[in-house]
């Protein structure tokens, strides 16, 4: 079983063998901490992301897939690039919020991450009410069956935090 451990800041200065960005499908890049991934990490981040698109995903990651690319500069070896749903009121997109955490993990195991931090996904830009974007964070994670030891959610805000160690226990 992977250790789950919560931490409150920035996740690009945060140090770990795959950081995960809330991308979205173009994946060239945004606000949020897509935006904050980018400019940490250089510009061989949007370099690996434009080979991406030009070779294996040339009409970019539907919600829910993650992918592998280069971490830059940052202190990581991969940057895992996932894209979650914009939140509806009319549709339970959970699903598929949940698949960014699952997919991101299986992607980690396959590389032979033995960390990963992940930011809220989906809990920015994309409107998902904040208790149920850290509910669909932490029951993905921890019924995921990846081998990552070290599991780290990135709170980027005390709000988030609170949620977050209210939930996890
Ligand atoms: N470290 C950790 N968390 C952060 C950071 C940071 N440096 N910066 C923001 N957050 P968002 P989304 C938190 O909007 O909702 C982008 O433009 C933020 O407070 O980054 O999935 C993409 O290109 C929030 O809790 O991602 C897409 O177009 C969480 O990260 C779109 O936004 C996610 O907020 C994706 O929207």
């Amino acid at each position: 079983m992977s250790d789950i451990d919560l931490t409150v800041g920035d996740i690009t200065a945060f140090r770990a063998d795959a950081i995960v960005n809330a991308a979205n499908s173009s994946l060239l890049g945004g606000g949020g901490v897509d935006g904050a991934i980018h400019r940490a990490g250089g510009p061989a981040i949007l370099r690996d992301c434009r080979l991406l698109r030009e070779t294996s995903l040339p009409s970019g990651l539907e919600p829910g897939a993650a992918v592998a690319a280069t971490a830059g500069d940052l202190a990581a070896r991969w940057v895992i690039h996932t894209v979650g749903p914009v939140y509806s009121s009319s549709e339970d997109r959970s699903p598929t919020l949940r698949d960014c955490y699952t997919r991101s993990l299986r992607l980690a195991n396959a590389l032979g991450a033995g960390s990963i931090a992940f930011p809220l996904i989906s809990g920015g830009a994309y409107g998902w009410p904040l208790d149920d974007a850290v509910a669909q964070q932490i029951r993905a994670v921890k019924e995921s069956d990846s081998a990552v030891e070290s599991i780290t959610l990135v709170a980027f805000s005390d709000a988030i935090a609170d949620i977050t160690r209210r939930l996890l226990r």
